[in-house]
């Protein structure tokens, strides 16, 4: 309904923090034929290779506080949201392939200059969402989404990233290890999550339609998806960068993809951390093929349905 065209433009971003340098997944995921399968799905695909990073060196980004290499994620991140932005403002359906999940920061930030009321469903096994005074470890993948609310003291080198998204436009789904500051960050914030023990609980079915009536009550906004491979089970989806056990099995993943598009409403979607340096050949093949069939599904692999069949 947002999209003026069934177009798909492909944001390869080899990108990894806190260890700089390039990021394979990307690469891996339109290498197995990525662009292919999209467009034998009925889209034009529109991928003219991945994202080059401006270089900054490393010996010129020490910690701000303890967040790590914080130029760097500052400046890739708003080259995406450039980029994301532009795709989106021409009514493309922008994939981003990561990397790192703080690219989120940049993906979601060019969604929402886009289209400003867009809501967000968040696929993870962590929240995401340390502020710079909460974060353990100074990784700022484990803190995109604090960026994008506005919560915590700024940090002037992300100047550049408006709050733009309200903590009722934003949804989880996969949730299992959360820091104690996040758990506190999300309650006094009122941020709907549906963690693992609640999709035991109600199924995945139940678990999206949930997610949906609370982001998005009327069907009326544009969705972000942003899909962390590491909500996966690891046992499905094994190379990844912070893998925690007990998560969304193959098809649970895949019904969350399906529902989505299923609604008409997707307008961007991430597929972030798959890091094929973490593992041996045979579990890298397994999660690229896993992370290429998710995004297949989001962009409307049709199934056989049980009234077709019958
Ligand atoms: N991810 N909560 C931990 C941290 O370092 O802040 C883990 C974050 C993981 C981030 O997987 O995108
Ligand atoms: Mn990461
Ligand atoms: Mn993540
Ligand atoms: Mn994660």
């Amino acid at each position: 309904r947002f999209l003026t065209s069934k177009t798909a433009a492909i944001v390869g971003c080899p990108f990894r923090c806190p260890r700089v340098g390039v990021d394979q997944g990307p690469i891996h995921l339109v290498e197995a034929g990525l662009v292919d399968q999209l467009t034998e799905l009925g889209w034009k695909v529109n991928f003219d290779g991945h994202h080059q990073f401006e270089e900054v060196n490393v010996a010129a980004d020490p910690p701000i506080g303890k967040l790590k290499n914080p130029r760097l994620v500052s400046k890739v991140t708003e080259a995406v949201a450039k980029v994301v932005g532009g795709h989106a403002k021409k009514g493309e359906l922008p994939v981003t392939l990561g990397g790192d999940h703080s690219l989120a920061m940049g993906t979601i930030s060019g969604t929402l200059d886009a289209h400003p009321d867009a809501c967000v469903i968040w696929i993870d096994a962590h929240a995401d969402i340390n502020t710079a005074e909460t974060t353990d470890s100074g990784n700022i993948h484990g803190m995109p989404v604090s960026f994008l609310l506005g919560l915590g003291s700024p940090v002037p080198e992300f100047s550049w990233v408006k709050p733009a998204l309200k903590p009722e436009r934003l949804v989880y789904i996969g949730l299992r290890d959360i820091d104690a500051g996040e758990k506190r960050i999300l309650k006094e914030n009122n941020i709907k999550a549906f963690s693992m023990h609640e999709v035991d609980k109600y199924g995945i079915g139940r678990v999206v339609e949930m997610a949906l009536d609370h982001v998005n009550p009327k069907r009326a906004y544009p969705i972000h998806l942003s899909f962390d491979v590491d909500a996966l089970d690891p046992s499905v989806a094994p190379s990844t960068g912070t893998p925690v056990r007990g998560g969304l099995t193959f098809r649970e993943g895949h019904y969350i993809c399906e529902a989505i598009w299923e609604t008409g409403l997707l307008v961007a979607l991430d597929l972030m951390e798959v890091n094929p340096s973490l593992a041996d050949a045979a579990s890298v093949q397994q999660t690229v093929t896993v992370g290429c069939s998710l995004v297949r599904a989001a962009l409307g692999k049709q199934l056989v349905r049980r009234e077709q069949v019958d």
